[in-house]
Parts: C-alpha cells; structure tokens; sequence
C-alpha cells in the first residue's frame, strides 16, 4: 500500500514537472528604437505572435526586451541587424532562470515568517494562501474589513474583493478601486495588491486618514486561474483560462473591456497573447469587474490596476493618441505618485498616456473606468522589473511592494485632497462665538 502510494506520488510530481513549459534555449533580446524608421521596423516585428515582447515603449531610447524561441532566433537577429538595430542577449538561456525562481518559490513554507493572520513577502503566494489571509483579516479586524465575492473565474476560484473603512460605519464614502492579477505572469503586481492591504488593515493606525473619509476596495488577484497555471504550467502564461478553440485557451482581459474593443492593439487570433476575446467581456473575471465598477459609480474616484513592467504609470486613452478631457488632472496625480517614489528611493517612472507612452491598445480596463464607468481618476501603474522582467527575486518583492505602496499613498492623498467626500462635506459646520457689543453671539461659520 505504502509503495502503491510513493509510486503514484512519484508519478504526479513526474508528471507535474513534464507539464511545466520549458523555455529551454529561449533568448532574451533588448534593444533601443532610436528613430521612426527603427520604431516601425519593430511594431512590424511585434505583430508576430512568435515573438514575446515583454515591454515595448514608444519614447526613443527606452530599452524594449523581446523572448525569442530557439527556432526563430536567427531570423529575427536577422531581421534587428537589416534595420540596424543593435541589441544585446540580457539572458542566453530563460530556461534555467525560470528553473531555478520556480525551485526557490516552492522550497519555503508559504507562510514563512509571517505571523498568523499576516502574510509574507519572501515567495510569491499562491491563490489559497492569499485567499485565507483576506478571509483572516475579516475575522480579525470585522469592523474595519469585509471580503466578498465578485464572482467566480471560469475555474470556478472565487475573486475576493476586500473592502476596507475605518469602521465609523458610514455609507456611501468615496472609494479607492485597485485590482492587480489581471495578466497573469506579473506576479509582483498581485503581492504589491496585497502589501497595500497588510498597510491599510494591520498597519492602520499609521494610515488611518486614508480611510477618513474615503474606502478602499481592492481585488488583489482578479485572474487566479491563469495565475496558478502561471505557476504550475507555463510561468509567461498572460491570459484568462477559458478554451476558445480546441487548441488554444484565454484571454487577455485587459483587451476585453467595451471600449472600443478590438480597434487596435488587440488581436483576434485566439491563439495570441492578446487576444481580445470572441465578444466583449466574453471572460467573467472582466464581467466581474464591471459590475463592481459600475456599483460603484459616482463613489469610486480613483482606479488604480497594478501591472508588470516597466516603470510606467499609464493612463487613458489606450485605443487612440488623444486625450481624454480631464487628463492634465490625472497627470498631476500620477506625477504626485512618481515623485513620492523618486524621493524615497530614487525609482523613476515614465507618467503619460498608454497610447503615447507604451503602444495603442484598446479594451483596457483603464480606459472602462474613466470612459464608462466614470471614475475620474484611472491609472495603470507597470511596476519595476528589478532587472528581471517579471521575475524580480523574492528578496525583492517587499522592496519593491514598499516602495509601490509609497507612490499609492501619495496618488491616494491628492485624490483625496481633490475629491471631498459628501461626508467631509456634510461636516457640522464649527460654532464660533462672536462678540456684538457687550453679548457674545453664536454664529455658524
Ligand atoms: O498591454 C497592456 O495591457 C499593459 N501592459 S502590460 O505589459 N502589463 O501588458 C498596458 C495597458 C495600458 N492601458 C491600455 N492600453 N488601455
Ligand atoms: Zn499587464
């Protein structure tokens, strides 16, 4: 019997590690498009599904990182060397580097240093993990945190979203919206999601006047199915996880939002990364986040959905070069962000639109928000990449989540600071006393 059982636990491990893509041979490129001519040669080269770009910044000079299978490398150095653009390999073999984070990630205890009902961020937690820890903090702290249920994925995970007040009980405050996990390969954008809630619910006391008058909703892992797979199958897996065709499976979520959706950017071959869905919010992760967007419509004033990579905070539109109205206000909050973070630790962001910035790219969750579900203040933050693209070293995700946190809170305030609550300005208006001649009148001011 005992035997039976150490042969099938051999088996499944076996069989585990057999399913896990490879990436053996796989090559890391980067480059630099340093004039029009060379930006056209790679939004040529970024049309092929073949290739991976990890990042790709349309500001001249930005570095642009590409993953690039063993079979097409030498047509795509090709391809560089006619358009005379010169690149380095900043990893020969991706293979081994995701061999080792995986070994490393899966060889502590989960919870490692954390104290129950808190949460470490020595690995990069898995769906089970982070959801017990939200549903601990709604036992511990039931006046001040409440979890529920968006929806379910379309493996049938429950998306979590944590509501967090200052407990005084009052209704219909204005709201901070974050969501993080959307593409699922951006694995520090989920733990810096979780960071912001270990500050706002077991660090209270110190941020206690972001909860004054405003709430904070968060959904910390909207994607979990294709955040597991990423873990257990394929570590640059991006998309949702429902089968399309027979073949292929996923997603982009960030491509499904009606908003323009498909008009560019977005491909409709289910095969492809970004692929923009059959219809609309054909994914119940994005239907789930519609609908609390919406719920949340004139409330919520500032989204805020954390991605990976590249140092950017983004902002609407992603499917066209203009502007939208109010983008000098969205601006300045963003750059109140980049320069809390600039101060503290030195980390630059590039702050523009998505289209300007980063490439054009239509059904973004962005783009939802401030075009319809109206909430003023919608921003994409690409976190840092801490030389790794979407691996920075476990000893460097609290860094990275701290130093995240720092330009959250600094976006948070001036949003606070720009849009009153209705509470705030319902305050009961401050009895002074005046003198008239010799009796002291007590007038409102
Ligand atoms: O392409 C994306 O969805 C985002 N970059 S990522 O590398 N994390 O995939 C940028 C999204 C910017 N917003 C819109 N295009 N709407
Ligand atoms: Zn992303």
């Amino acid at each position: 019997m005992f035997l039976t059982l150490v042969v099938i636990a051999a088996f499944c491990v076996t069989n585990a590690l057999a399913n896990f893509t490879s990436y053996e041979g796989y090559k890391i490129y980067e480059f630099k498009a340093e004039n029009t001519t060379q930006q056209e040669t790679l939004e040529i080269l970024a049309q092929n599904d073949a290739y991976d770009f990890f990042t790709r910044p349309r500001i001249f000079g930005l570095p642009i990182r590409v993953l690039v299978a063993p079979a097409d490398q030498l047509q795509f150095q090709q391809t560089l060397e006619a358009a005379k653009i010169a690149y380095t390999i900043v990893n020969e073999n991706f293979g081994q580097s995701v061999e080792v984070e995986r070994k490393l990630n899966s060889m502590y205890p989960k919870q490692r240093n954390a104290a129950p009902g808190s949460i470490s961020f020595d690995v990069y937690q898995r769906y089970d993990v982070i959801a017990a820890y939200m549903e601990e903090l709604a036992k511990r702290y039931s006046s001040r945190v409440k979890v529920t249920s968006i929806g379910d994925s379309y493996e049938g995970r429950q998306l979590h979203a944590i509501t967090i007040t200052n407990g005084d009980g009052a209704a219909n405050k204005n709201v901070i919206l974050m969501d993080a996990g959307i593409h699922a390969r951006e694995w520090i954008a989920p733990a810096a999601a979780l960071y912001v809630i270990q500050q706002l619910v077991e660090n209270y006391k110190q941020n206690s006047r972001l909860l004054t008058s405003y709430d904070w909703i968060i959904v910390p892992l909207l994607n979990p199915d294709g955040y597991e797979y990423s873990h257990t199958h394929e570590r640059l897996w991006r998309k949702t996880r429902k089968p399309v065709t027979i073949i292929c499976a996923g997603t982009d979520g960030n491509r499904n939002f009606d908003i323009h959706w498909g008009k560019v950017g977005a491909s409709h071959t289910a095969c492809a990364d970004t692929f923009r869905g059959q219809t609309a919010f054909s994914e119940p992760e994005t239907q789930a986040l519609r609908d609390l967007m919406h719920s949340l419509t004139g409330r919520a004033k500032f989204y805020l959905t954390l991605h990976s990579y590249g140092n950017y905070l983004l902002y609407p539109w992603g499917y066209t070069s203009a502007l939208p109205k109010n983008w000098r206000d969205i601006d300045d909050i963003a750059r109140a962000g980049a320069a809390a973070i600039k101060t503290a630790t030195g980390t630059e962001y590039t702050v523009g639109s998505s289209t300007n910035v980063l490439y054009a790219a239509a059904g973004g969750s962005d783009d939802y928000a401030l075009g319809k579900a109206q909430i003023p203040i919608s921003i994409t933050m690409e976190l840092p990449s801490a030389g790794q693209q979407f691996d920075p070293p476990l000893s460097k995700i609290e860094e990275l989540a701290s130093e995240t946190w720092i330009g959250i809170k600094a976006m948070a305030e001036n949003v606070i600071e720009k849009y009153k609550s209705a509470i705030e300005r319902k305050k009961p208006r401050k009895l002074r006393f005046k003198n008239v001649g010799d009796t002291q009148t007590c007038i409102y001011s």
